[in-house]
């Protein structure tokens, strides 16, 4: 038995989520073409026959401006150390930048592996992924390079081969089964949040957080109630939609989703709710249980 654990560090927006989705090969975790989709630390469980390999992915880290991006880039740091490796993805399409550069210096002092991921490739000529190799082998010992595009899951076979090679462990963390440590409770919410960052433009996304409020399972059907809060009631218009329309859509999206991590029927009531700067208020984003609410 081999196994450890591996974490995914990087800018937002650079495809990690994406790439842990496709290495555990189900929505473990949200993505959207938003920077800063990710609020949590989300672990993924692969496992092979003698092999199992805890994927943590991270929030991207970046120059916080609220009191929930400093709380984001905190556990994303956190997550440099305890680990057997880490992959610090780069989009490769968007190159190196002062991002990457500020992250790299923070974990300069670890001694921890780190394998730079090069994702996006789909989106660049050789001649280009080339230059970017050169670009960031020059700032960093890095132990593995390797080019991948977590869209269409090029060489991220590969890349789990090369993670194998850094395991430390010999005990299984979790029993056969499980691919997330998350609550469905908790990954109910965020298919609603995914669904309505794919809708909502710009500011608007940042100001919204999603909490189940009932999770009732009956023999043929889950009673799932998911409140969506709002900093303003400008934004819960927004969310709502004119007659209802976008909230109707998101509504039927994430139910979907639903039904397919639990096997069941879902019964799924939105309500929007504004509470004025969530976002300053800790006890809004505790860490996955919102506790107080
Ligand atoms: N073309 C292309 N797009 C990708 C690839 N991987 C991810 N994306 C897109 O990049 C965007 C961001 O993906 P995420 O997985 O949400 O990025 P993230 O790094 O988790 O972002 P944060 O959670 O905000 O830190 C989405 O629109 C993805 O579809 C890839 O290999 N190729
Ligand atoms: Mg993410």
């Amino acid at each position: 038995m081999r196994s450890g654990f591996v974490s995914i560090i990087g800018r937002p927006n650079v495809g990690k989520s994406t790439l842990l989705n496709q290495i555990i090969n189900e929505h473990v975790a949200i993505t959207s073409n938003k920077a800063g989709t990710t609020r949590n630390i989300i672990e993924g469980i692969y496992n092979e026959e003698d092999i199992q390999i805890v994927f943590v992915d991270t929030p991207g880290i970046h120059k916080p401006i609220t009191k929930l991006g400093k709380v984001l880039n905190k556990q994303a740091s956190s997550l440099t150390k305890d680990v057997d490796a880490i992959l610090f993805v780069i989009d490769a399409y968007a190159g190196l930048g002062t991002g990457d550069k500020y992250i790299l210096e923070t974990l300069k002092s670890n001694d921890i592996p780190i394998i730079l991921v090069l994702n996006k490739i789909d989106m660049l000529n050789e001649a280009t992924l080339l230059q970017r190799i050169n670009e960031y082998k020059d700032i960093y010992p890095f132990s593995e390079i390797v080019p991948i595009s977590a869209k269409t899951k090029d060489n991220v076979a590969h890349l789990i081969e090369v993670v194998k090679g850094y395991l430390k462990d010999n005990v299984k963390y979790f029993d056969d089964g499980y691919f997330t440590s998350s609550s469905k409770y908790f990954m109910v919410s965020e298919y609603v949040r995914e669904k309505l960052l794919e809708r909502t433009e710009e500011e608007i996304p940042h100001s919204i957080t999603c909490l189940t409020t009932k999770f009732e399972e009956q023999k043929d059907i889950i009673n799932i109630n998911v409140d969506i809060i709002v900093d303003r009631d400008s934004i819960k218009k927004i969310v709502i939609g004119k007659n209802g329309e976008r909230l109707k859509e998101v509504g039927i999206l994430s139910r979907r989703d639903m039904e397919k991590l639990l096997g069941k029927k879902v019964y799924l009531e939105l309500y929007v709710k504004t509470i004025k700067n969530w976002r300053d208020k800790e006890r809004y984003f505790n860490e996955l249980g919102f506790k107080d609410f």
